[in-house]
C-alpha cells in the first residue's frame, strides 16, 4: 500500500470527535484555576489515572483492539495488520500530568493515536504492519520523581523496580501505587515488560505532543517535525542541619538547612549561568523542615533539573553539581543524588521525512525543530525509528492550566499522524 492511500484515512479522521474524547479526558482530574482556567492534576497510577486508562480501554474495546499491560503499568491498544507477524508502528504518549498540569501535554498523543487508528479502520484500511499505541506509565515525573519510568523500564535504560521505593509527597511508595493500578486492571491481559517480550521490537515510534514553546504558534506553523530533544539530568539535593529555637540561638551557633541551600543555589546560579540563554536550570521543588516559622530548620531537599542539546556542556555543568553545592555548605553536610539522566537524541531520518512527507501533502505549513521537552520518545530512539508531531499551543503555555490548542490544531496533528502511520505501517 503506498501513502496514496493514506487520503482516504486523512479524511476520515473525526475532528469532532477527537475533540470530544480529548475534553472527557481533562475531566479526570480537572479543576478550575484562580483566573478560570480548566487545569488537570492527574497524578500517575492516581484514581484519576486509574479512571482515565478504563476510559481508553473502553474506546480501545469499541475499536476492537487488543488490551494489554506490562508490569510497569504500560498500557498497550494493538491494532493488527495484514501480516500479524511483522514488527509494529508504535504511536503514544503518556495520560499523567503535572499537578498544576493542562489538558494536552501528553494525553494528546495517546488520543492522537487512537483516532488514527479508528481513522484507518473507517476507511477500510489495513496496513501491512500492526500499530500499537502506547500510553506509558509516569512521564512527568511529577507524583514520583523521576520522569519517563514506564518508557526506561520498558526501553531496557533502567531496571523495573530501580523506582520501587521512591515516594510521593504522602509517603506513598511507587511500588504500591504501580500494584493498586495494575491490581484495578486485572482484567487487562499481562504482556511481559521490554522490548521484544510482546513480539519483535517496534519498526518505528511515532509520538504526537503539544510544542510546549512558542515556536509554530509565533511563526504561524501548523506542524512541527521535531529533530531531537536536548539532554537532561535531575538532581535531588539534601541539606542537614539541627534544628534550634529562633528567638535564642546566636546565628554563630547555628547549623541552618536554608541558610546553607541559598549558598547552595548561589553557586549553583554561578555554574549554571550561560549568556547565551541556551542551557535550562530549574529548581522547581523545595521542601523544609520543620518547615514553621521560630524554629531553624534542620533539613531542606531541593530539585535541580539541567538541559542542554550538547550533550558534553550538559556533563560538563551537571558533573560538577555535587562539588558546587558541598563546597557552597558552611555549618550543614549536604547529600547530592542524581535522579534522572537523558543523553540528547536525534530523531530518524525515516520518519522525520514521513512526517515531512504528509505534513506537505496535507498542505500544512512546517518546520524542523528540537524539543525542549523531555518525551519518552527519546527512549525509543535506541530500540527503533522515532520521530515526533508538534503541534502549536497558545503562547507556548505548558505545565499550566491555560494550555490549550484548537480543534483544528489537534486535528491537523491526527491527520499528519494517520498518514504518518499508514506510510510505515505498510513499509
Ligand atoms: O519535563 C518535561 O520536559 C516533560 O514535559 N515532562
Ligand atoms: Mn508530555
Ligand atoms: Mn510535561
Amino acid at each position: 500500500m503506498t501513502p496514496e492511500v493514506a487520503p482516504n484515512a486523512v479524511a476520515a479522521v473525526s475532528a469532532a470527535r477527537h475533540w470530544d474524547r480529548l475534553m472527557a479526558m481533562a475531566a479526570f482530574g480537572g479543576f478550575t484555576d484562580a483566573d478560570g482556567h480548566p487545569g488537570v492534576n492527574r497524578p500517575a497510577c492516581s484514581p484519576e489515572d486509574i479512571a482515565a486508562r478504563r476510559l481508553l480501554l473502553g474506546w480501545g474495546a469499541e475499536l476492537g483492539l487488543a488490551a494489554s499491560v506490562d508490569a510497569q503499568g504500560n498500557l498497550f491498544l494493538r491494532q493488527e495488520g495484514v501480516e500479524p507477524g511483522l514488527a509494529p508502528v508504535m504511536t503514544g504518549s503518556h495520560m499523567d500530568s503535572q499537578p498544576n498540569g493542562g489538558r494536552f501535554d501528553g494525553i494528546w498523543g495517546v488520543l492522537a493515536g487512537l483516532e488514527a487508528i479508528q481513522a484507518l479502520r473507517d476507511a477500510g484500511v489495513t496496513p501491512r504492519r500492526p500499530i500499537e499505541l502506547v500510553a506509558w506509565t509516569n512521564e512527568e515525573g511529577g507524583r514520583f520523581a523521576p520522569g519517563c519510568m514506564g518508557s526506561m523500564a520498558w526501553a531496557g535504560h533502567s531496571p523495573r523496580d530501580t523506582w520501587d521505593d521512591v515516594t510521593d509527597g504522602d509517603g506513598v511508595r511507587f511500588g504500591d501505587a504501580l500494584s493498586a493500578m495494575l491490581a484495578s486492571e486485572s482484567d487487562i491481559p499481562r504482556r511481559p515488560l521490554g522490548v521484544t517480550a510482546g513480539g519483535p521490537a517496534p519498526f518505528a515510534y511515532v509520538e504526537c505532543h503539544i510544542e510546549q514553546g512558542p515556536r509554530l504558534e509565533s511563526a504561524g506553523l501548523d506542524i512541527g517535525v521535531v529533530t531531537g530533544i536536548q539532554g537532561s539530568r535531575w538532581f535531588l539535593v539534601e541539606i542537614v542541619g539541627r534544628t534550634d529555637h529562633a528567638g535564642t540561638t546566636p546565628l554563630q551557633l547555628r547549623r541552618d538547612a536554608v541558610q546553607d541551600m541559598v549558598r547552595a543555589i548561589n553557586a549553583l546560579n554561578a555554574l549554571m549561568h550561560d549568556p547565551a540563554d541556551v542551557l535550562r536550570f530549574t529548581i522547581g521543588r523545595i521542601e523544609v523542615s520543620p518547615n514553621a516559622g521560630n524554629t531553624v530548620a534542620d533539613r531542606v531537599r531541593f530539585t535541580i533539573d539541567c538541559r542542554h542539546p550538547d550533550g558534553a556542556e550538559l556533563d560538563r555543568r551537571a558533573d560538577a553539581v555535587a562539588a558546587t553545592v558541598g563546597e557552597a555548605m558552611r555549618t550543614c553536610t549536604a547529600y547530592v543524588t542524581e535522579r534522572f539522566r537523558a543523553a540528547p537524541s536525534v530523531f530518524a531520518p525515516l520518519v522525520q521525512e514521513a512526517i515531512q512527507r504528509a505534513a506537505d501533502a496535507q498542505g500544512l505549513a512546517s518546520t524542523r525543530l528540537p524539543s525542549g521537552a523531555f518525551h519518552d520518545a527519546q527512549f525509543m530512539v535506541p530500540i527503533c525509528p522515532s520521530g515526533m508531531v508538534f503541534i502549536p499551543c497558545r503562547g507556548g503555555v505548558s505545565h499550566h492550566p491555560s494550555e490549550y490548542s484548537t480543534p483544528e490544531q489537534c486535528a491537523n496533528g491526527v491527520r499528519v499522524l494517520t498518514q504518518v502511520l499508514a506510510d510505515l505501517a505498510s513499509r
